[in-house]
């Protein structure tokens, strides 16, 4: 870095006949990474004084200090942050039609000082497949160990009005946006929304106090005379995240994704003579398709196949799946199959169809993303 503080060295080299460059009383100002950064805080004073013996021709002569007036100056106000999406911390993975999803982000102050911030929802209008509705903000505030814990160790839900609370440096908000998936979004569709910060004066500076008026108003950039001594001026130093905000403007932005994932279902029923069943020997219950030209004379055997095809990408839970077979059939046996878990049911082999008698049904389970569920239904001809 060399002379890191280049007001305060060309000051300290004047009075020191451009002797030496004392970068090194500095270093500990420069800014380093900014994860636990540690920073100075703003309005902080610093101090300091140096001192020089010399000798001239072996008689030692009076020091050189300024001890009497030490240089001085005032660390300035970093405004810095970030937003980031936490993918991991939610299921961004949404039902068609369901309510209060939320997307997760992470505010951090990156700055030097406390400061408050408003936050703004963004439906991104383009690159995406539609807009959430009622959208909302709530935010819990980090207990301190970077974990997203929310009910937890951060604590219970903050709702948000106009200001967040005020936030120390290195201090983290968990910023969770609710909102509304509308029912008509197909399976795949992503909806994009950002999140935007803005930096506000805090009720209180880490240094210099209440903040008075200025509380929840927006912090801007020094006039760019500064000062070296006196109260501490705000530099800008935020970065750009999304096209919602620019950078060094106080603000910082991410955007997160639902996409929505529904199943595709499709259901149909066939019907198939399996036996001619002229001679009243076929096991109707039990024996294999004969030919595919067999006739649907009293006594014969059919078999219905209901057929259930999940092309989508979530599970599709059944509620009722019911088929009441017709007064001119007696019933021979059903077999279901891809159904996952759920209650099948069926009437007794041999039970004669009239009234309403024969019911098959499968109450509950699910057909999972991808994969087809049927039930073949063996009946003879009455
Ligand atoms: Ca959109
Ligand atoms: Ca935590
Ligand atoms: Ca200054
Ligand atoms: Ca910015």
């Amino acid at each position: 870095m060399g002379c890191g503080y280049t007001i305060m060295t060309t000051r300290i080299l004047k009075k020191l006949g451009g002797v030496a460059c004392l970068a090194m009383a500095f270093a500990a100002y420069i800014p380093s990474a900014h994860a636990q950064n540690n920073y100075t805080n703003a309005g902080t004073s610093v101090s300091n004084t140096f001192t020089l013996t010399y000798s001239v021709g072996g008689t030692t002569q009076p020091q050189i200090d300024n001890t009497g007036d030490p240089t001085s100056f005032t660390v300035d106000r970093l405004v810095d942050l970030t937003v980031s999406y936490q993918s991991n911390s939610d299921d961004d993975s949404v039902a068609p039609g369901a309510q209060d999803e939320e997307v997760v982000f992470l505010l951090r102050n990156d700055g030097n000082d406390n400061f408050a911030y408003s936050l703004t929802t963004v439906n991104e209008a383009s690159g995406d497949d539609f807009d959430t509705s009622n959208l909302e903000i709530r935010y819990y505030i980090d207990d301190g160990d970077g974990s997203y814990e929310p009910g937890a160790d951060d604590g219970s839900a903050q709702s948000y009005a106009a200001a967040t609370d005020d936030l120390a440096p290195d201090a983290i908000l968990w910023v969770e946006i609710i909102g509304d998936i509308p029912a008509s979004q197909g399976d795949t569709e992503t909806s994009d929304i950002s999140l935007v910060a803005d930096t506000l004066f805090p009720t209180a500076w880490l240094e210099e106090g209440s903040t008075g008026a200025n509380a929840g108003t927006e912090v801007t950039a020094d006039d760019g005379t500064n000062t070296v001594e006196g109260s501490a001026e705000n530099v800008l130093n935020d970065g750009s995240g999304t096209s919602n905000e620019a950078a060094n403007a106080g603000d910082y932005s991410d955007t997160a994704t639902f996409t929505v994932s529904s199943p595709d279902l499709a259901a149909d029923k066939t019907v198939q003579v399996i036996a001619t069943n002229a001679d009243g020997l076929f096991d109707c219950e039990n024996d294999a398709l004969v030919s595919a030209n067999e006739y649907s004379i009293p006594g014969s055997c059919l078999e219905y196949t209901i057929t259930v095809t999940n092309s989508g990408s979530a599970d599709a839970t059944i509620s009722l799946l019911s088929d009441t077979l017709p007064d001119d059939l007696t019933f021979q046996g059903a077999t279901f199959t891809g159904f996952t878990g759920g209650t099948p049911a069926q009437p007794v082999v041999g039970t004669d169809c009239d009234a309403g008698a024969c019911v098959v049904s499968q109450t509950g389970g699910s057909v999972t993303a991808g994969n087809v569920a049927t039930i073949e239904i063996r009946v003879e001809v009455n």
